[in-house]
């Protein structure tokens, strides 16, 4: 793979860096190295240096420390022009003006509609339709494995990709039209081998296509939320079109990729544990536990990236300097010892002790739309296995494989015989 940032590797501080693997080939290997090295690792990129955050208490303390920002222009390497739009990986971070590149009185300003808008309570006035939907989709997949040879159908295309699709679009007023686009390019988006002038070019369209629809909501606003988002706060500054964009992009990606992960990884768990899915199916164990337990042991969302210190900041022995990058390791803080206890490796669904995951982060960018994939896991599971108790890998689990892709746990298909 093309690399153009191996020259920025000789400002990598010294000790032992892990290399994040781009293909991803080996996601616990992975897990295992960076927890090994240590509270705050220090990790490579594509070519690119950062600290990343491998315990739980740690992340605790830096994700509401105000000396760590998301603003990009506090990042020393891009400062320098040692990182540019030209690194891989600049789309997850320069990710145009919204709730998930700023912080302080602006972000509250930026969030506040959105977090609003997907609160439990307000989330029960979508569930009818989300149950429509998972129904529609259930479809599907019969009328799907009834035409395909030997009746495995991909779990994942047909009914795991779609869904959040669905609902935030159904939120934000996105076409169903469009949906087969927006994840094509999304799917383009993150993955490693989609060839960088490519990605570039995709994320201007995207910007095209959203700034459109935000110019259409505009004109004829409707009740979805991006109306919502143009029309002015009572009192408050009304966001700009360029903020609606940044948000509506950043609630777009965000919630369909990750929950895509959380059904699949799901499924996968149990698939694997016979003993343990046949106590959630007599319903000895709620499906909330099954849910809890896969964003603890198997999070959608790998590494987010990246915050940056805008002074030195002390943690344990080690010193984050002025201008340099923080990722979070979720997956890996979903494994920490410290925090879940020794079998910390083990999914298990009938662990005495609570579980107490920080999946979807902590502090003012705490995820907003937990709730939300909340909602939709715990109505697809349930309605998935109802239909289909006999439901089972139509591969062995080995063979599953991953897509390349660095920050988000995706897979690339996930084929199932809906009859065993
Ligand atoms: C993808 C590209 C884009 O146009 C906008 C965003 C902003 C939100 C980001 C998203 C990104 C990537 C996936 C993220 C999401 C917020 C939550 C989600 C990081 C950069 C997670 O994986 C947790």
């Amino acid at each position: 793979m093309k690399c153009p940032h191996t020259a920025v590797r000789e400002a990598a501080p010294g000790g032992a860096t892990v290399v994040i693997d781009p293909l991803v080939q080996d996601l616990d290997g992975e897990t295992a190295r960076l927890r090994d090295a240590g509270p705050l690792a220090r990790i490579e990129l594509l070519g690119v240096p950062a600290w990343t955050v491998t315990r739980h208490a740690v992340a605790r303390q830096l994700l509401v420390d105000p000396r760590l920002v998301k603003d990009i222009d506090a990042w020393g390497l891009w400062q320098r022009g040692d990182v540019t739009r030209e690194w891989p990986l600049i789309g997850m971070i320069d990710a145009g003006r919204s709730m998930f590149t700023v912080d302080g009185a602006e972000h509250r300003r930026l969030r506040n509609k959105t977090s609003q808008a997907l609160t439990p309570r307000r989330l029960e006035e979508i569930r009818p339709e989300i149950e429509r939907f998972i129904e529609g989709l259930l479809d599907s997949l019969s009328e799907q494995a009834g035409t395909n040879e030997g009746g495995v159908v991909d779990l994942k295309s047909v009914f795991a990709q779609p869904l959040p699709m669905l609902v935030v679009g159904m939120l934000m007023g996105v076409d169903e039209a469009e949906h087969p686009m927006l994840l094509k390019r999304y799917k383009a988006f993150f993955s490693m081998l989609t060839p960088h002038e490519e990605r570039l070019a995709l994320l201007a369209e995207l910007d095209v296509f959203y700034a459109a629809l935000v110019r259409e909501k505009t004109a004829r606003p409707t009740d979805d939320l991006t109306s919502a988002l143009i029309l002015a706060e009572e009192g408050g500054e009304p966001l700009t079109e360029d903020e609606v964009v940044g948000n509506l992009k950043a609630m777009v990606a965000a919630g369909h990729e990750t929950t895509i992960g959380l059904i699949l990884n799901a499924v996968r768990a149990l698939l694997a544990r016979p003993d343990q899915l046949s106590k959630v199916l007599d319903g000895e164990i709620p499906w909330e536990t099954v849910i809890e337990e896969t964003l603890r042991w198997d999070t959608p969302t790998t590494h987010l990236l990246m915050r940056f210190a805008t002074e030195d900041i002390q943690v344990g022995d080690d010193v984050i300097a002025k201008g340099e990058g923080v990722v979070i390791s979720y997956r890996v803080i979903g494994r920490d010892t410290e925090q879940h206890g020794p079998d910390a490796d083990e999914f298990d669904v009938t662990r005495p002790t609570p579980i107490r995951h920080m999946t979807f982060g902590h502090g003012p960018h705490i995820c907003p739309g937990a709730a939300l994939s909340r909602v939709e896991a715990g109505i697809a599971l349930p309605a998935l296995f109802k239909r289909f108790p006999k439901l089972r890998l139509a591969i062995a689990d080995e063979e599953i494989r991953k897509l390349p892709v660095m920050t988000q746990n995706d897979m690339e298909a996930f084929p199932v015989l809906l009859h065993g």
